[in-house]
């Protein structure tokens, strides 16, 4: 029953991406290697846990957040790209540290080029960092 229910799990992610035509990757920062932290334009820093992978929790951990912000989250896509959205909130677990688990779907074209939006939040306005992330299909 376990192993079933994880199957059906896995089904959205499988048949996830698609080719379209949308937002290209342009004026995107490109974080070579997230496990050794990659320091954003904005002064943020990223680092993750272990080497990004689909199908895998990415455990994520932005740093250096400024105080007054009150949320942040993860939008995952690739450009040209169709695919049921990713979006993951992230936790404050330490002063101006931010932190969340994200698991990307396989995509169906191959293709390992993925942008995450890290998406902060001041009051009601949003600022939103682009961010061009290798993530390899197998
Ligand atoms: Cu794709």
């Amino acid at each position: 029953m376990r192993r079933r229910r994880w199957c059906f799990a896995l089904l959205p992610l499988l048949a996830a991406c698609t080719p379209s035509v949308e937002d290209a990757a342009e004026g995107a920062e490109t974080c070579g290697d997230p496990v050794s932290t990659c320091v954003l334009g904005n002064g943020m820093s990223l680092q993750t846990r272990e080497t990004p992978k689909v199908l895998a929790p990415i455990h994520v951990t932005l740093r250096d957040v400024p105080v007054q912000v009150n949320a942040v989250r993860i939008e995952a896509g690739m450009s040209g790209m169709s695919m049921s959205p990713v979006s993951i909130g992230l936790r404050n677990t330490a002063p101006s540290e931010w932190t969340g688990e994200l698991i990307l779907p396989y995509c169906s074209q191959g293709r390992s080029d993925w942008l995450w939006t890290l998406v902060t939040q001041v009051g009601s306005g949003e600022r939103r960092t682009r961010i061009a992330i290798r993530v390899p299909g197998s």
